[in-house]
């Protein structure tokens, strides 16, 4: 028998959700995945609902969520369609989960194995080779309780490091010609590994990189404002993820 992914504990909104339920706060992890449900709405009406928690108090420690995710991190995707009921752990893996059961045409992926491959690519440079290095600047900047300037420079130079990654790729470089989006043919098509990337690195000034440092790397600022204009983009990062107090 299948173990119970819920306990007593588990919020009813959780266990009792009818469809697809995300569990998020609106961090740049949380909000690749809100990006991508906002998206599968815009284009399948696409049903899901949402538990907010707030990191800050661990509700992400407890056991009724470590059940879903024994990693204890948000953001996680529950599927009650399933049978018995499914949780997916780690940003990405949720995205890829939604483009196999929600995105039926690949409208944020591609037929082609060659730009499916590519996608994959990108995707996971951001998960391990981008936000892990990006949070922590944000950690060892925001959040420590000493400055440690070693610290700060390592995680800022290696963070401007992949930006110049997806610079590299974005100006096709090395390829040919300039490109709108990291994956598929061509100028690329906007999918799941723009969604992944693009709330982290929407944050550069908050993260102190200068606009001197960002100077260098103009594909990347163009990428991050045409994303910035798409309707799901804004309402995945909006209010309605915003904790109420
Ligand atoms: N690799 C994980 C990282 C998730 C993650 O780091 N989430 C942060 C928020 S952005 C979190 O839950 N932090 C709270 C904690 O570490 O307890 C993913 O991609 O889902």
């Amino acid at each position: 028998m299948a173990p119970q992914i819920y306990t007593d504990e588990t919020p009813a909104e959780v266990k009792n959700a009818k469809g697809l339920h995300l569990i998020t706060m609106s961090t740049p992890n949380g909000q690749a995945v809100q990006i991508m449900l906002e998206e599968l709405k815009d284009v399948y009406g696409t049903e899901w609902s949402t538990t907010l928690i707030d990191i800050m108090t661990n509700e992400q420690k407890k056991d009724w969520f470590l059940r879903l995710d024994p990693n204890g991190r948000i953001p996680v995707l529950v599927d009650n369609t399933a049978n018995p009921p499914f949780a997916v752990m780690e940003t990405s893996a949720e995205m890829l989960y939604l483009l196999k059961f929600a995105d039926k045409e690949d409208k944020f992926g591609f037929k082609d194995e060659m730009e499916r491959s590519q996608c994959l690519q990108w995707t996971f440079f951001w998960h391990g080779s981008g936000a892990p290095y990006q949070g922590q600047v944000n950690h060892f900047t925001r959040a420590a309780p000493e400055k440690i300037e070693y610290a700060i420079n390592r995680f800022k130079n290696e963070t401007l490091r992949v930006f110049g990654v997806l610079e590299i790729q974005l100006s096709g470089k090395y390829a040919d010609g300039p490109r709108e989006y990291l994956a598929g043919k061509g100028k690329g098509k906007y999918s799941v590994a723009d969604m992944k990337a693009w709330p982290w690195v929407k944050n550069w000034e908050k993260s102190g990189f200068s606009k001197e440092q960002m100077e260098g790397l103009p594909h990347l600022l163009k990428w991050i404002d045409r994303i910035a204009e798409r309707p799901a983009v804004q309402r995945g990062i909006g209010e309605a993820y915003n904790l109420k107090k």
